[in-house]
Order: structure tokens, then C-alpha cells, then sequence
């Protein structure tokens, strides 16, 4: 699973990456400070099957903290998008390409209102955020644009076919793209496909089927974000936004590395609580500071409820226990519940197989569900903490 981080420069996409990798990339107040991507992993929280099956439990990646499973997230944070990135403004749209395999995307939007439309500061209120969201919007559609029409040229005298299959890089399936374009009046003869207003009607279709956008409405510790936030949620209703306030989250976690203070951002309503006896005045009036205007304003800094709602709400992902021994759900070395797969609802125990390896999903005979030890039927939908032996001739 991958989630890229796009937005205007400035919102705060770095501050939001390190705040959700614990990562280090660079963070300033001017535009473009990010140019070559940042990859990191993110953790998404999910109930472990370990504790209804009275197991102890070895996660192969990630861990499992009292029955809270932690499950790996790719992350990717890119440079900022200006209007008309497409023609090659600001930093041009190409490193979008980072993002191709994208699950979803978050936008990070300056809630407060205090960067103009270079990413420059501006003075709190004086920018409309849900402007920017349309505008990142805009930019993307133009990317997947190109795509279409660079693969248009490739796929030149051959079929939808051929088409589709150039278009899977960019998650596009033969079915989606069928239906997209049908959506927008396009036949199944890709020769016809030449109306730019058409094409970009299908990038847009497109977009919104594989690039589901979650917006981050950042810097709700300003004053003006209050009013922001509720634009934000006014103008996108039909689109999960998320009030979040990426460095405060990031000043709490490196206070609790330094020792200072403990803070647990999965719990509801989080508090912070000095432990270190001689902090500087200026570093307790910033945690007081964070404690007034985001934890007790907002119930929280989001940052962690952002990426749990891309994943559960906005792609309403479930998690899977893939276990080879039935009787112990273990893996035949005997570590019980070894892997949590992240799949989309309705998923079925083939494409199951499938998220494992490629050879057990082709040499797949059957699955059973390892709580009832039942067999499953090809057709059946998989549900959140399902534990499933995948049966194959290998
Ligand atoms: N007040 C406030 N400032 C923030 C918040 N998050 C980020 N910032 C500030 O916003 C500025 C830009 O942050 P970055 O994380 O570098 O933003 P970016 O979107 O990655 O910027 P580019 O890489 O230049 O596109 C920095 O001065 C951050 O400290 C927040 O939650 N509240
Ligand atoms: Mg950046």
C-alpha cells in the first residue's frame, strides 16, 4: 500500500511526512524546499486476531502492541504543485510520476490560510485553502492526461486491449477504463479517442476511481484555521477532510524521544504530561501552547486519525490473517498470525493469494477460514480479521 502526499508548496507535506515516519526530511517556510521525493513507512493502527484466539502472536513486519496490530504503509512526500504545473511551472508536474503506484493520495492544504499561491507566506486568512485542493486537483487530472495521450500515441494501431494493459502501471484496470470511458462517451475504438475535453474528462474519471484524494486541512493551531476547516468541509462535502496540525505532532514526538514529556497519540483526546523537572521556559510555553490550541481545541493533532482514515474510511481497506496451520494460525515455522494483509473490502480469498505471491494464487485450490474451519467459496468477501489458510498444490 502506498500513499502519496501532494499539495501547493508550503502546506506542510514534509512536516506531515516526518510526523508520520518519524522521518527527517527537510522543512522550511519557503516553496520548494522538497525536490527529490521522501520515502518512508507509516504505521496504520488495526485490532490483532491474537487476543479472540488466545495466541501470542510474531508479526513478521510491524508489531503487535496488547492486541494492537501495527501494519507498514509506504509513504511518499513530493515537491509542491503550482498552477500550471502541467506547462511546466514552478517544478513542472513529472515527479508526480513518483507517484504512480499511489493507493490514494493525501492533499495537504493550508487550512489558516497563511500561504499565497507560490507557497510564500501570507498573512492568517488571506488565502482560501479549497481553492488549492481544486487546483492540485486540476494538475492531476492534466498528469494522468498525459499519461493517456503518451500511451495513446504508444498503443497507435493496436486495440482498447493493448490500451489497457499500458495503463496498469497507474493502477487502471481493463474494467475501469471500459467503464470510464463509456462514462464519457468514448467507444471502444481507441482511433476515435481525440477530443482533449473528452480525454481529460476520462483523466478526471480516472483519477477519481484510483487516486481517491483525502484532504489534510494543516496548521489548525493558527487562529484563522477555524474557519478555514469549515470551507474546507463546505466545499468538499462528498470527501474526507481531516483537520490535523503536522508540527505540533512533530514537536510532541521528538519531546517524548528527548524525555521530556509523555504523550500517546492513539488514544482518544490525548494529553501531554511534563516528566523532565528543569525544561526552559520557552520550551514549556510551546507545549503549553500545543497542549491549548490543538490537543484540548481539536481532541488531538489528527495526524494519526489522517492516515487511518485514508485506509479504513476513504479506501475502506480490511485486514487479513494469512496463516499456513490452521490449527496453531501459524506459519510452518510455528509464529502465529505471521502477516496482515491490508486488502479492499469484497476482496476474495484468490485475490488474497494474489497479495501474498503471485505462485500461490496461481497454484491456489482452495481457502478455509481457520476460526470455523471452513471452507471458503470462491466468491466469498473477505472481512476484517478473517484468519484464512490459503490451500495450494505447492
Ligand atoms: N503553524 C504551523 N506551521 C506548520 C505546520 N506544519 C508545517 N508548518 C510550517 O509550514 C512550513 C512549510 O512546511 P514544509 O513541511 O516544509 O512544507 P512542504 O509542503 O513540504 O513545502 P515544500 O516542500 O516547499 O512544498 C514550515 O515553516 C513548517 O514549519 C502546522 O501544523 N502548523
Ligand atoms: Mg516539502
Amino acid at each position: 500500500m502506498l500513499i502519496g502526499i501532494v499539495g501547493k508548496p508550503s502546506t506542510g507535506k514534509s512536516s506531515l511526512f516526518n510526523a508520520l515516519t518519524h522521518g527527517h526530511a527537510a522543512v522550511a517556510s519557503y516553496p520548494f524546499t522538497t525536490i527529490d521525493p521522501n520515502k518512508g513507512v507509516a504505521f496504520v493502527r488495526a485490532k490483532c486476531a491474537c487476543r479472540d484466539l488466545g495466541v501470542s502472536c510474531k508479526p513478521r513486519v510491524g508489531s503487535c502492541n496488547a492486541g494492537t496490530r501495527l501494519i507498514p504503509i509506504n509513504v511518499v512526500d513530493v515537491a509542491g504543485l503550482v498552477e500550471g504545473a502541467h506547462e511546466g511551472r514552478g517544478k513542472g508536474n513529472q515527479f508526480l510520476n513518483d507517484l504512480v503506484a499511489a493507493d490514494a493520495l493525501v492533499c495537504v492544504a493550508d487550512a489558516a490560510g497563511a500561504t499565497d499561491d507560490g507557497g510564500n507566506v501570507a498573512s492568517p486568512g488571506s488565502h482560501d485553502a479549497s481553492r488549492d485542493v481544486e487546483m492540485i486537483e486540476k494538475e492531476i487530472d492534466y498528469w494522468i492526461l498525459g499519461i493517456l495521450q503518451r500511451n495513446l500515441a504508444k498503443a497507435k494501431g493496436r486495440g482498447f486491449e493493448e490500451f489497457a494493459t499500458l495503463l496498469s502501471g497507474i493502477r487502471v484496470t481493463r474494467d475501469l477504463l471500459k467503464h470510464c470511458a463509456s462514462e464519457v462517451g468514448f467507444s471502444e475504438n481507441i482511433a476515435e479517442w481525440k477530443t482533449e475535453s473528452q480525454l481529460l474528462e476520462l483523466a478526471r474519471a480516472l483519477r477519481r476511481k484510483t487516486k481517491p484524494i483525502v484532504i489534510a486541512a494543516n496548521k489548525i493551531d493558527l487562529s484563522s484555521a477555524e474557519e478555514g476547516v469549515e470551507k474546507l468541509k463546505l466545499a468538499f462535502e462528498d470527501r474526507d477532510v481531516v483537520p490535523i496540525a503536522a508540527d505540533a505532532e512533530l514537536a510532541l514526538q521528538r519531546a517524548r524521544e528527548k524525555g521530556w514529556i509523555t504523550y500517546d497519540s492513539a488514544v482518544e483526546r490525548p494529553e501531554i504530561k511534563v516528566v523532565a523537572g528543569d525544561l526552559d521556559g520557552r520550551i514549556t510555553a510551546a507545549l503549553h501552547s500545543i497542549d491549548e490550541h490543538v490537543l484540548r481545541k481539536w481532541g488531538g493533532t489528527g495526524v494519526q486519525k489522517l492516515l487511518e482514515t485514508v485506509v479504513f474510511k476513504t479506501l475502506g481497506y480490511v485486514v487479513v490473517f494469512p496463516v499456513e496451520d490452521e490449527k496453531h494460525f501459524a506459519d510452518h515455522f510455528g509464529n502465529a498470525l505471521p502477516d496482515a494483509v491490508l486488502l479492499p473490502k469484497g476482496s476474495t480469498p484468490l485475490q488474497l493469494a494474489e497479495a501474498i505471491h503471485s505462485d500461490l494464487a496461481k497454484h491456489m485450490l482452495y481457502a478455509v477460514n481457520a476460526r470455523t474451519k471452513m471452507r471458503l467459496a470462491h466468491d466469498h468477501a473477505l472481512e476484517n480479521g478473517d484468519v484464512v489458510k490459503i490451500v495450494s498444490t505447492k
